[in-house]
């Protein structure tokens, strides 16, 4: 069988697999983007989620010796949920992001690369293959766009003319020649309306991210939230997807073919109150099939406190109380002490002034001694009002 007729049927196989998209790139050295993750690199914008190393990012022989093709795929995931419920004063909720919506797509993608391989080899039964899906080497975005899967959007997600950017990417590097496809030629044009909408400024320039200002970024980070960011997280509790929400190419896009990806609501837009008292057990039972749940507890509950005290709600006080209380983690406490100054009350300003006696962590300290300002402001501001009324 010639390299036309094995693509042809690994064509066909992806549509038998349920694959929405599937390109092939060849598998020389990415080496515009090497240059581009140097400056990216240089300029302090890198995640640290990302492979340190830029040779084995830019070249798949580094992982493949011999590599001749890239096989890339991408599946579209969901972006409504059907009947979310509500989220309302004493019963507030937090939310997922849709790339975090059902089955861990890390799994699922591999599932159906490995369907790929399998297919592969039965034509070239000595082919060598390397599976990834977002934690390999390789930039996943460059590779699709090479394929010829979708573009560089400004936002710096690749945009599939069919799906939008809600598309999850993978690939697979084998030693094997299959003709490539040619990367599409559209662009964002004259539309900056990522760019705009990015309440960070995160986004830098067109196609240029500063991960460290990133809201799907800092959902994921297990330190204290620098407090510039704390009221735009907008009840995220992992991710962040602005910059996909307001794309002209994501309008109307709702893609529910793959079951994996159906949300359920009640995971995917949690009660905010119950997550901060959940032992690892329960988050694992819960959470843990999601993609959300890799960073583990902490930052989901750190974000949740954030958005009871966003909220002010005054029905979380006495689980914040607890938390600033009790919880062993610098984190929690630091991050209930901000929460209970936001909501306010004498509750709150009690139990303030009465872990302020005990409390050893500076960096809590520093919390609750804005907290307690923050209830003498809030205390100033109501007796005004009362003054004036
Ligand atoms: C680190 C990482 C992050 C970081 C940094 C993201 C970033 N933009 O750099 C954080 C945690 C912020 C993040 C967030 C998200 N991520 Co992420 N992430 C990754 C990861 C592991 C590496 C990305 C990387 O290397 N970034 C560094 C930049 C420089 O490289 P790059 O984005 O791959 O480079 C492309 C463009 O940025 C552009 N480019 C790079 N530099 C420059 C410079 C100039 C001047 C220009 C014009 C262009 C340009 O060219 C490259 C090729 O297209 C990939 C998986 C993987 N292995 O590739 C997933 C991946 C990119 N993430 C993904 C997703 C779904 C998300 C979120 C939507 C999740 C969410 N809802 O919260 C957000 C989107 C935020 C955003 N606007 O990027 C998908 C993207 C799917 C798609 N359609 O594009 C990926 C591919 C995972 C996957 N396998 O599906 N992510
Ligand atoms: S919002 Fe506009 S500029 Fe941003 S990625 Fe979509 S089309 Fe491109």
């Amino acid at each position: 069988m010639g390299p036309g007729d094995i693509k042809k049927t690994l064509q066909e196989e992806a549509k038998r697999l349920n694959i929405d998209k599937i390109g092939f790139a060849s598998a020389d050295p990415f080496t515009e983007l090497k240059e581009r993750l140097k400056d990216h690199r240089k300029a302090g914008y890198e995640s640290g989620f990302e492979e340190p190393d830029l040779e084995k990012r830019t070249d798949p022989r580094k992982t493949l010796p011999n590599a001749r093709s890239i096989i890339a795929i991408a599946l579209a995931y969901p972006t409504r949920l059907e009947n979310p419920p509500d989220s309302k004063p004493g019963a507030y909720r937090g939310v997922f992001c849709r790339a975090s919506w059902g089955e861990d797509y890390h799994r699922v993608l591999k599932r159906k690369l490995e369907g790929l391989k399998v297919k592969l080899l039965e034509l070239v039964p000595d082919a060598k293959v390397e599976i990834m899906v977002d934690t390999g080497a390789l930039s996943d975005r460059a590779v699709a766009e090479r394929a010829g899967i979708g573009w560089s959007g400004k936002n710096t997600s690749i945009i599939t003319p069919e799906f939008g950017s809600w598309v999850y990417l993978g690939e697979m590097i084998t030693d094997v020649y299959l003709p490539p496809d040619q990367p599409l030629t559209q662009s964002c044009g004259e539309c900056t309306a990522c760019l705009d909408a990015c309440p960070t400024g995160a986004l830098v320039a067109p196609g240029q991210l500063n991960s460290q200002a990133c809201l799907a970024y800092l959902t994921q980070t297990k330190g204290m939230l620098a407090e510039e960011y704390r009221n735009k997280l907008g009840g995220y509790l992992y991710g962040y997807e602005t910059c996909q929400a307001v794309c002209p190419y994501n309008r109307k896009k709702n893609f529910t073919q793959h079951e994996e990806f159906h949300p359920d609501p009640d995971q995917v837009k949690p009660l905010l109150k119950p997550l901060l008292r959940m032992s690892n057990r329960e988050f694992r039972q819960r959470f843990g099939k999601m993609a959300g749940s890799w960073r583990g507890k902490k930052p989901i509950q750190r974000n949740a406190i954030i958005a009871l005290g966003r909220y002010r709600d005054r029905t979380a006080v006495p689980d914040l109380i607890h938390l600033l209380e009790n919880d062993p983690r610098p984190v929690i406490r630091g991050t209930a002490a901000w929460a209970l100054g936001r909501i306010g009350g004498s509750e709150a300003e009690e139990a303030l002034y009465r872990v302020k006696e005990k409390e050893s962590n500076e960096q809590v300290m520093v919390e609750i001694e804005k907290a307690l300002h923050e209830c003498g402001i809030q205390e100033t501001a109501n007796h005004r009002t009362y003054r004036e009324a």
